[in-house]
This record gives structure tokens, sequence and C-alpha cells, in this order.
């Protein structure tokens, strides 16, 4: 349990601390008291048991003292507590977004949003390779925060319950699909904290890592302009003609980002759940199929819809790439813009 880097968390941290001395005095006074009566009237030593029923003093005193201890330890908590849930009037709203298996972060109003994978390669969670600093605790586009602002989180689920959890930040909230839950932070120090889903969500649980990025408040603001033109220029490649080897390059690092866990890095798919991609040949023969399973998943299994979660441009190009790669040569190209018209229907 680390002090962690907000206000909030150090207030937890001491507050945690407080109740373990108290529990250590009440422990030390208890036991003290039985065991030395224990010992010193014992019945080895000819000691008699007194026969009294009924004290009024000693049963006051048992009443009012663990009241007075209890009123003592919720006053700090409810005040802990009472500024842990006041989201309000925050500077920035980030809504996070958890998905099987990544995060998904809308910086609301800046038309700034983007999906967070897990960087750690497969070869090293295979054994096959040596493993990382941080391993499987790595992200390629981490959440970036600024220090010293109010920062409001509004939290849910496109699938499964998920938990976004950071111990350094002292946020661990439940990701709930069809729920909104609230939480803030405002960081202190300037760093990278990282955390991981915190609630059992499928097989691959145990990869979707939380990475924050905090930086100081100008960093942050030149930063969040920089992200805002690259939406931008993503938004305008709508319109083009896009060739077949830039839809591949950019297909494969999305099939990286967003399909291999499922179905591996080279499209074998891992059955049962996540059918082969290579070789498939209702995909290679039904191309609108292929492009409706990615743009609306398929309700009651694994595969999610990806109209929100990628943009016409990424999904075009991860299509292309897929009815491409591993020996499926269809030679089809499909375009962004077909995509964001069948996106807009
Ligand atoms: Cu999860």
């Amino acid at each position: 349990m680390p002090v962690g880097v907000t206000d909030v968390s150090r207030d937890i941290f001491n507050l945690h601390m407080t109740i373990f001395w108290i529990c250590v005095v009440i422990g030390v006074v208890v036991f003290g008291v039985m065991f030395y009566s224990l010992f010193r009237y014992r019945h080895a030593k000819g000691a008699k048991a007194a026969h009294f029923h009924e004290h009024t003093t000693v049963e006051v005193l048992w009443t009012a003292i663990p009241v007075l201890i209890l009123v003592g330890m919720a006053i700090p908590a409810t005040a802990t507590l009472k500024n842990m849930y006041d989201a309000s009037e925050a500077d920035l709203d980030v809504m996070i977004t958890g998905q099987q298996w990544r995060w998904r972060y809308e910086y609301l109003g800046e038309d700034v949003a983007f999906n967070s994978n897990m960087s750690t390669p497969w070869e090293q969670i295979r054994g096959q390779e040596e493993r990382g600093e941080h391993y499987l605790l790595d992200v390629d586009e981490p959440l970036v925060l600024p220090i010293n602002r109010k920062v409001r989180f509004l939290m849910t689920s496109d699938d499964v319950i998920h938990s976004w959890w950071v111990p350094e930040l002292a946020v661990k909230q439940d990701t709930i699909p069809g729920f909104i839950n609230e939480n803030w932070v405002q960081i202190n120090t300037p760093g990278i904290y990282r955390g991981q889903c915190a609630e059992l969500c499928g097989v691959n649980h145990g990869f979707m890592p939380v990475v924050v990025h905090a930086m100081e408040e100008e960093e942050f603001d030149a930063w969040l302009v920089e992200r805002r033109e690259a939406a931008e220029q993503e938004a305008m490649g709508v319109d083009r003609e896009w060739e077949m080897e830039e839809l591949m390059a950019r297909g494969e690092a999305v099939y990286r980002a967003i399909c291999s866990s499922c179905h591996q890095a080279e499209g074998q798919g891992a059955m049962p759940a996540f059918p082969a991609l290579a070789g498939n040949d209702q995909l290679i023969e039904d191309l609108d199929w292929h492009i409706d399973r990615i743009v609306n998943g398929v309700s009651g299994a694994a595969m999610p819809a990806f109209r929100a979660t990628l943009n016409p441009v990424e999904i075009a190009a991860v299509v292309t790439y897929t009815r491409n790669a591993w020996g499926n040569d269809t030679g089809e190209t499909v375009q962004p813009a077909a995509i964001a018209e069948l996106i807009a229907q």
C-alpha cells in the first residue's frame, strides 16, 4: 500500500495507519489484561472466583469506551470518504471504458480519444523471450494527465465488469456495462504510475494493464493540442483514396494492437472462442460479412463491435490487412470512405 501521489491517497494511507495503531493498542490492552489475569489469578495459586451478578459500572464502561473509539475512527474515515466521492468542479473530464481486453480513454470535449493496449510482447508471456522491465505493466498509449488539476473520471464498460486500478492514485473503480461510475484524481507529482484491471474479466484479464503518465501542466496542454491535430489529420484521411501498401502497413499495426491477442499473431486463431482468420473461407469470400463482424461485433460471442472504438481508417486498414495477409491473397482493398459511410447509416 503506497502513500501515493495525490492528497486523497495520502489521506487514505494515514487513515489506514491510524486505524492500524488503534487496533494495535486495543490488542495489547485486551490481551495484556487477559494474560495478566490468567497468570496472576490462576487456580494453582489458590485463586477463588468472585460470584457476583450484574455490575452497572462495568457494563456502562464496556459500552461507552467502544462507542467512543468507533466514533473517533468514524470521524476521519467519513471526512476522507466524502472527499473521495466529491468529483465535482473538475478541470478535465476523462471517460474510461473497459473492453475485453484493453482500456479506452476519451478526453471529453477535447476531440481526443484512443485505445490503450498492453505492449508486452507475447513472446515474453510464452517464455520464448526474457521478461522486460515492466512485464505485463506496459501499454502502447498511456493515459496522459496533467498534475495539479482535478481530473474527473467517468467509468464504464463495453462488455463485462472490469476495474480500473492504480494504487499510487488510490483509484480502484469498477467499470460496469450500462452504468457510469465517477472518480477523480489530482496528482501532485509528475511520473509514470502503473496498475491493472482488478476484476476478473475473461481469459486475458491479466493482460490489460493501466499506465498513467502525469506531466507538468504546460507539457500536458502541448500534448493535448498535438493529439487533437493528429486526430484532425486522421479524420481528413477518410476522404482520400488509400493505396494497398499504406492500408497494409496501417492494418498490420491495428491488428497487432487490437486483434492479435485473440486471433493470434499469424491469424491462426485459438479455438473454440477465437476463429482463425488465415484461410477462413467465409472471410475471403464475403467482404460484407467480414466488415460487418468488425463494425458491429457478434452478439453473444467474444467479438466486440469496433464502430465506436476504431476510426474508419483503422477499420478499412485492418479489413484490408486481414484479407491479404497470411495467404489470404484476395487482392482487395477497402477504402476508409466506404467504412465511414457504412458507420454513418
Ligand atoms: Cu478487465
